[in-house]
């Protein structure tokens, strides 16, 4: 089968803590590849987009404030099964409970801020993962 493609994002305290080598060497060391790369300041209207699932949350205003903060570093990623095999990278959520051995459980945590500062997305489903990456690097469509 062709190889399968997911959206990754090194959030703004990835790249303010110097962690977006780290996060990125995980996941080619896993063995997946880097399709496309950038580092972007989001906007809010990509936000919106991205985040459309999440739009009318309570949490909302502080992920848009969170996530335009700073910049993040916006990749496409391959490999068979990619969007599993990152996803389990990633870990849970919540980086305070976040399995050790992950990227949100070795290296993030509750700093006590309003939003969950959780370092990396990574899209949950190959429909999620399409929709992102027209989002992210509508020049590729
Ligand atoms: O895919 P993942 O990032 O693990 O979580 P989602 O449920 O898709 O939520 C996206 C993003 O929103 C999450 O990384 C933090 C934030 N968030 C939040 O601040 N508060 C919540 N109750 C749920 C999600
Ligand atoms: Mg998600």
């Amino acid at each position: 089968a062709s190889p399968s493609r997911i959206l990754i994002l090194v959030k703004p305290d990835g790249v303010r803590r110097r962690l977006t080598g780290e996060i990125l060497r995980r996941i080619e060391a896993k063995g997946y590849s880097l399709a496309s790369l950038k580092l972007v300041v989001p906007t809010e209207e990509v936000l919106a987009a991205h985040y459309a699932e999440h739009v009318e949350r309570p949490f909302y205003p502080g992920l848009v404030e969170y996530m335009t903060s700073g910049s993040v570093v916006a990749a496409v990623v391959e490999g068979h099964r990619v969007i599993e095999g990152c996803r389990s990278l990633m870990g849970a959520t919540d980086p305070t409970t976040a399995a050790p051995g992950t990227i949100r459980g070795d290296l993030a945590r509750d700093w006590g801020s309003s939003a969950i500062e959780n370092l990396v997305h990574g899209s949950d489903c190959e429909a999620s993962a399409a929709r992102e990456i027209a989002i992210w690097f509508p020049e590729l469509g």
